[in-house]
């Protein structure tokens, strides 16, 4: 099995890599830091292929996608895991290029991969593309903005695809975890604030980077005949808030 996986340089990514690399398959792994898929690819050893590009940036995912070494060119998998959250600023005062960014990772890499690779998986007769969305596609939170609407189109996108590739065995999911750690997620989102970020998790016992690439491989190795839509998943520490009001005075 051949899966490439995005964002393979941190947290549910590199730990996706490592599980599907332990059960024999061939993982590309892509990022934008190389150092940190190069140090991956010496833990790993021949099974990874690093592969160094911003998703976001259509000619860079053209180049690379379109000219993938042969002994890994014939994807069986995409999981679409690249992205994440900058700043949780209220939208009246967000700033304008993080939410470039985000709308370049979440929304514009996710779908020129897919795009890129789904006609070999037609022509193969096989493939399966994973998305890994997000809670707060489905949950609005203060200073979820654009974060959360990206993964609401990861949602309707993921379904979107069904419609289109009913016919075909192409399988499409979409994984939604909520609050996890172990991931660069928060620094990330806080831009470098450790502080800030570490606060997200105290207290808590969240999801980990393990368990989701457990989710993705439970997914992927379902029957042939069987097509995971969804999955929300999260700690068991974390619920729902109530409906916001504003009282006066
Ligand atoms: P990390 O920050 O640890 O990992 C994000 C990965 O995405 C990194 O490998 C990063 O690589 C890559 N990436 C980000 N932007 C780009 C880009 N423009 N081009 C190429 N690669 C990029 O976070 P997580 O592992 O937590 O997040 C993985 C996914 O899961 C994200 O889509 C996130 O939104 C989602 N998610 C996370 C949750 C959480 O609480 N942690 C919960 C729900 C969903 P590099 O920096 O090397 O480019
Ligand atoms: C990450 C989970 O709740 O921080 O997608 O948005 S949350």
């Amino acid at each position: 099995m051949i899966v490439l996986i995005t964002g393979a340089s941190s947290g549910f990514g590199e730990a996706a890599a490592r599980k599907f690399v332990a059960n024999g398959a061939q993982v590309v792994g892509t990022g934008r830091r190389g150092d940190r898929l190069e140090a991956l690819g010496k833990e790993l050893g021949s099974a990874f292929h690093p592969l160094i590009f911003d998703v976001g940036n259509r000619k860079q995912v053209e180049a690379r996608l379109g000219k993938l070494p042969k002994e890994v060119a014939a994807v069986d998998v995409l999981v679409n895991n690249a992205g994440g959250a900058i700043g949780l600023d209220p939208a009246q005062s967000a700033h304008l290029d993080d939410w470039d960014a985000m709308i370049d990772s979440n929304v514009k890499g996710l779908v020129y991969c897919t795009r890129l690779l789904l006609p070999g998986m037609i022509e193969r007769g096989r493939g399966h593309i994973v998305n890994i969305g997000s809670v707060a596609g489905n949950w609005p939170y203060p200073g979820g903005n654009v974060y959360g609407a990206a993964k609401a189109f990861v949602q309707q996108f993921s379904l979107n695809l069904r419609s289109d590739l009913l016919g075909t065995p192409v399988r499409v999911t979409d994984i939604q975890p909520g609050l996890a750690g172990g991931t660069e997620f928060s620094q990330v989102r806080f831009k470098g604030d450790e502080k800030r970020a570490a606060a997200v998790y105290e207290g808590t016992q969240p999801l980990t980077p393990e368990d989701i690439a457990e989710t993705i491989y439970w997914v992927v190795n379902q029957p042939a005949h069987v097509n995971v839509n969804r999955i929300e998943l999260m700690p068991v520490c974390q619920a729902f808030a109530p409906l916001a009001v504003k009282r006066q005075g």
